[in-house]
C-alpha cells in the first residue's frame, strides 16, 4: 500500500463546506494510522471537550412493514426476518420507554418509525410525542423518512431538536442498496430540515461492500453540505439474516477507525456518533473510535429492532477509559453543572 503523505493531506483546511473532494479524503485515509488518529484527536480537542460523549436512546415506534427495499434493513417488507410488525406504539408506551431513558443517563432521545414518508396523521401522532418527550427535559430526535412541505415545521413547532435522515453512502455506490428513492429524495428531505431550523442528523453506513473511495465519497457529501449537520452517525452494518447483506464480508475494524477519523477531520465541529454494530466491537476498538474524535454512542440495550451493549457495560467501558457523558443542553441551561451520570438499573 501507498503510504506516502501528500503535503495537502498533511495540514488539512478547517471547516470549510466546500473544499472537501473525495480526492483529498483518500489522501487523509492513506495516512499511517496514527498520524491519522493523532490528526483526528487533534482537531476534536479544539472543537470539542476531551473525554465526553453524547449519549442517545434509540425507541422504534412503528417497526416493520417498511415499503422500501434498503439492503441493510430488517424491517423492509420485501426480506424475510424475524422482526415482528407493529403498529404506531401509544404515547404513554413511549412515555415509559424515554422515562427510563432519562433515568439511565440518556441526554436525547430519539424515535424511528419504519415509513417510507409518514402522512399529515402520522405527523400529528408523533408531534405529541415529541412534545411529551421535550417536556420531560429530554433532548429530542426522530427518523421518519422522507418529508413533505411543512411537516418539518410541525416537528419543530413540537420541539424537535434532531431529524436523523441518513445519506447512507456515495452517489454511486447508493443504487446497489436501495432503489425506492433517490439520493435526490434524500438531499431534498435533508433541505426541508434544514430550511425548518431543526438540526441535522445525518450520516451512513459502513461495511456493505462499498469500496474506500465509495466511503470516501460518503463524507465528501457529507461535508459538502453547508453548514455541515450537527450529528453524524456513522453506523457498522448490523448483518441481519434475511437481509441482502446479511453475508457480506466484515470491514477491516481498523479502516472502520480510519472512517471515523477522516468523518471527524472533515467536520470539525459536528458530533460524530459511533452507530449501530458497536455490539459486535471489542472495547479496544471502541476505545479507538473515541480516540478517532467520536463522541456520542446510541445508549440503552436496543438499537431499533436489533441489539446494543447493555448500558451497564458502556458504563464499565467508560469508567475503565476514563470518558464520562457530555452535558445536554437541558441541563446545562438549568446550570445542572458540565457533567451527568450514567445510571444503571443495577
Ligand atoms: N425509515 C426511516 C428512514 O429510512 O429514513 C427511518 C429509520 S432507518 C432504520 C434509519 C437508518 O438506520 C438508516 O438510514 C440506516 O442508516 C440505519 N440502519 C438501518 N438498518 C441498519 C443496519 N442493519 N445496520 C446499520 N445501520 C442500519
Ligand atoms: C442511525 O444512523 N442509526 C440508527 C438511527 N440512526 C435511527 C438506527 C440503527 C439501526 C440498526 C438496525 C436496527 O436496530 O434495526
Ligand atoms: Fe424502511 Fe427506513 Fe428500513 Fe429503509 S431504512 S427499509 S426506509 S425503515
Amino acid at each position: 500500500m501507498d503510504i506516502a503523505v501528500p503535503p495537502e493531506a498533511s495540514k488539512p483546511a478547517l471547516p470549510s463546506a466546500s473544499n472537501w473532494t473525495v480526492r483529498r479524503i483518500l489522501a487523509l485515509y492513506d495516512l499511517p494510522l496514527l498520524d491519522l488518529l493523532m490528526q483526528a484527536q487533534d482537531i476534536h480537542r479544539k472543537h470539542h471537550e476531551a473525554n465526553t460523549v453524547q449519549l442517545s436512546s434509540l425507541l422504534s415506534v412503528k417497526t416493520g412493514a417498511c415499503p422500501e427495499d434498503c439492503a441493510y434493513c430488517p424491517q423492509s417488507s420485501r426480506y424475510d426476518t424475524a422482526v415482528e410488525d407493529e403498529a404506531l406504539m401509544p404515547l404513554e408506551e413511549v412515555l415509559q420507554a424515554a422515562r427510563q431513558a432519562k433515568d439511565s443517563g440518556a441526554q436525547r432521545f430519539c424515535m424511528g418509525a419504519a415509513w417510507r414518508s409518514p402522512t399529515a396523521r402520522q405527523v400529528d401522532a408523533i408531534v405529541d410525542m415529541v412534545a411529551a418527550v421535550k417536556a420531560m427535559g429530554l433532548e429530542t430526535c426522530v427518523t421518519l423518512g422522507m418529508l413533505k412541505d411543512g411537516q418539518a415545521e410541525r416537528l419543530r413547532d413540537a420541539g424537535l431538536d434532531y431529524y436523523n435522515h441518513n445519506l447512507d453512502t456515495s452517489p454511486e455506490f447508493y443504487g446497489s442498496i436501495i432503489s425506492t428513492r433517490s439520493y435526490q429524495d434524500r438531499l431534498d428531505t435533508l433541505a426541508r430540515v434544514r430550511a425548518a431550523g431543526v438540526h441535522v442528523c445525518c450520516g451512513g453506513i459502513v461495511g456493505m461492500g462499498e469500496s474506500r473511495g465509495e466511503r470516501a465519497g460518503l463524507i465528501a457529501q457529507l461535508a459538502g453540505m453547508s453548514p455541515h449537520p450537527e450529528s453524524v452517525p456513522i453506523n457498522n452494518l448490523v448483518k441481519v439474516p434475511g437481509t441482502p447483506l446479511a453475508g457480506t464480508p466484515d470491514i477491516d475494524p481498523f479502516e472502520f477507525v480510519r472512517t471515523i477519523a477522516v468523518t471527524r477531520i472533515a467536520m470539525p465541529a459536528a458530533v460524530v456518533r459511533l452507530s449501530a454494530g458497536r455490539e459486535a466491537m471489542s472495547d479496544e476498538l471502541q476505545a479507538l473510535c473515541f480516540m478517532a474524535g467520536a463522541n456520542s454512542i446510541f445508549y440503552g440495550d436496543k438499537l431499533l429492532t436489533t441489539g446494543n451493549p447493555q448500558a451497564v457495560q458502556d458504563k464499565l467501558l467508560f469508567q475503565r477509559l476514563g470518558l464520562r457523558p457530555a452535558a445536554d443542553a437541558a441541563s446545562a441551561e438549568a446550570g445542572n453543572g458540565a457533567e451527568t451520570e450514567i445510571q444503571t438499573a443495577h
